[in-house]
């Protein structure tokens, strides 16, 4: 049995449902707020760093999404999410790795400096900073602090923007020469890369790729996918929509003066 903790406004979580979709498996759904729930020690056990997505597969505890996506693919091999070619094999580990050291942090930071700001910013200084001790990643409670402090004028800002512009540019690149990132199916690239983009969009950040026409065509194939569709749009509830519908903030004049000049 496969079970998953997890929450919808999760990108890092939503990499598992689109792969889990994708191969056409179903896991029992645990469905967590991160509104203290992570902290719960019993949630620790399974995920030290108190953080979703954790995978329990007949009693066995994956961490780690991109682990979580190699696992599935090699204890469930149909459909494959890995091409066979050690070329493409590569260049899915490589959008992995880049999501997973620049694109997922950068993402937090963006998401906390706009829609995700005011939850945070309502808390006392001392309700807020009880709530970031708890995090066993340090840093990510100095995004946190540092991006509820001055939204989108903290300096982590810049780099956010850069790191998204690189995978950008690596989209764009893809798409030129083929439908997908690596190869000429859906693979594990796609389940790392979707919900980046998503969040782009739901930032309202999505003129990042005005410019990057394979961006563009590959995002409307990819946002239109039945397994974008089941795991993401229909599954997000008002709740879900209400940080980024109720965002106070258009992000968007600020973040293109951040673009590379070249644009
Ligand atoms: N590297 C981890 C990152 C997981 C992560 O940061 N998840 C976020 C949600 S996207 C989380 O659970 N944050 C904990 C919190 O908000 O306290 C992975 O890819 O699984």
């Amino acid at each position: 049995m496969l079970e998953l903790y997890h929450i919808i406004n999760s990108a890092s979580s939503h990499k598992v449902r689109l792969a889990l979709q994708e191969k056409g498996l179903e896991a029992k759904e645990h469905l967590m707020t991160l509104s203290g729930d992570q902290f719960d020690p019993a949630y620790m056990k399974l995920n030290p760093n108190a953080a979703v997505p954790t995978l329990v597969h007949d009693g066995y505890v994956v961490v780690e999404s991109s682990v979580i996506l190699h696992y599935l693919d090699e204890v469930f091999p149909e459909p494959a999410l890995m091409p066979r070619d050690p070329k493409l094999r590569a260049k899915v580990r490589l959008y992995c790795k880049l999501i997973d050291e620049y694109v997922h942090s950068s993402c937090t930071i963006l998401s906390f400096a706009t829609c995700f700001r005011d939850r945070l910013l309502k808390l006392s200084d001392e309700e807020r900073e009880a709530e970031l001790a708890k995090t066993p990643i340090p840093k990510r409670a100095d995004y946190l602090r540092d991006t509820a402090a001055r939204g989108l004028e903290s300096p982590y800002v810049v780099e956010a923007v850069k790191h998204y512009e690189k995978l950008l540019s690596w989209i764009d690149e893809s798409a030129r020469a083929g439908a997908y990132l690596a190869g000429e199916a859906y693979s594990l690239a796609e389940a790392a890369v979707i919900p980046y983009i998503a969040r782009l969009e739901l930032l309202g950040l999505d003129k990042m790729w005005a410019n990057r026409p394979g961006v563009a065509a590959w995002w409307q194939r990819m946002r239109d996918r039945p397994s974008t569709e089941d795991t993401l749009w229909k599954r997000m509830t008002d709740g879900d929509w209400a940080p980024f519908k109720n965002a106070s903030i258009d992000p968007w004049p600020k973040v293109s003066t951040l673009l590379a000049p070249a644009r």
